[in-house]
């Protein structure tokens, strides 16, 4: 997997891809990470990405030259010719979540843009961008660290990326229901104990009370993952034991457990 990230800030990058699986990845091959500066296709001498917004109003918008001008370099210049997804990160995006991650996982390359001031020249949306991304609603300073989000997230899926092979399918975002509760040694910490079920050694009644804890907790925090789920009719009774009606799918998120 190749990804190209353009960005007025290139130095935010350094930390979180040289760490970790990231890093591991791209040491093996698996994933390489190129990193343009939109500043560097700037066509004036001070190299200005960003301009006053016709119209009036505060803020400033990203011109599209030097958009354009890095997108071409990097792909062509038919850049959506070229198959390759060219993703702008923003708050008027699709939310990005565990589908969109493994759909970006079967391709070869991805070029994230990462919009900063109030945003971009519609004609990038437009007439450049083949899709637009947001990792959630809350207000970042620039789509830098949604890219960054969006490489992990695509990164960790792919085959290998992972030390153990399991990893990514245990994942409580691919089975649709949040984790069971999870322990280790010493099985008396200060006086709280592991459930007795985790030492009895009964894989059985392991699978069992994971399973059951998995659907406790995704009611108690989660209940609207509940109706996409892929619940057994054994599934079903337990949640009905816990009072969990069909019509409550919808109900408004506790504050906490
Ligand atoms: C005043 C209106 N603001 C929209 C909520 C303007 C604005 C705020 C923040 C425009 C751009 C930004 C910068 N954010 C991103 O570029 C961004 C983002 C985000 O803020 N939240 C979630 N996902 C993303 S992806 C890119």
């Amino acid at each position: 997997m190749h990804f190209d990230i353009l960005t007025l800030f290139p130095g935010m990058f350094a930390g979180p891809l040289s760490e970790s699986i990231i890093q591991r990845a791209q040491a093996t091959g698996l994933v390489s990470i190129a990193l343009h500066n939109i500043r560097d296709h700037a066509a004036d001498k001070h190299h200005v990405t960003d301009d006053y917004p016709y119209g009036g109003g505060g803020g400033m918008v990203m011109k599209p030259g030097p958009l354009f001008a890095a997108v071409e370099a990097i792909l062509g210049p038919e850049p959506r010719a070229s198959g390759v997804p060219i993703i702008l990160l923003t708050p008027q995006g699709r939310q990005f979540a565990q589908g969109v991650a493994q759909d970006l996982a079967d391709r070869e390359r991805i070029l994230l843009i990462c919009g900063r001031y109030e945003g971009v020249d519609e004609r990038v949306r437009e007439y450049l961008a083949t899709d637009e991304l947001s990792i959630g609603d809350y207000v970042l300073s620039g789509g830098e660290l949604a890219a960054m989000v969006v490489v992990d997230a695509v990164t960790r899926l792919l085959p290998g990326a992972l030390g153990d092979p399991t990893g990514a399918l245990d994942d409580s975002h691919a089975t649709g229901l949040l984790e069971y509760p999870h322990y280790t040694r010493p099985p008396e910490f200060r006086g709280w104990r592991v459930p007795e079920v985790l030492l009895s050694g009964n894989h059985g009644e392991i699978a069992r009370w994971r399973r059951q804890e998995a659907l406790r907790r995704t009611l108690a925090r989660r209940p609207d993952l509940l109706a996409r789920a892929s619940l057994t009719a054994k599934d079903r009774e337990f949640l009905r034991s816990l009072g969990y009606r069909e019509q409550d799918k919808d109900m408004e998120m506790p504050a906490r457990e």
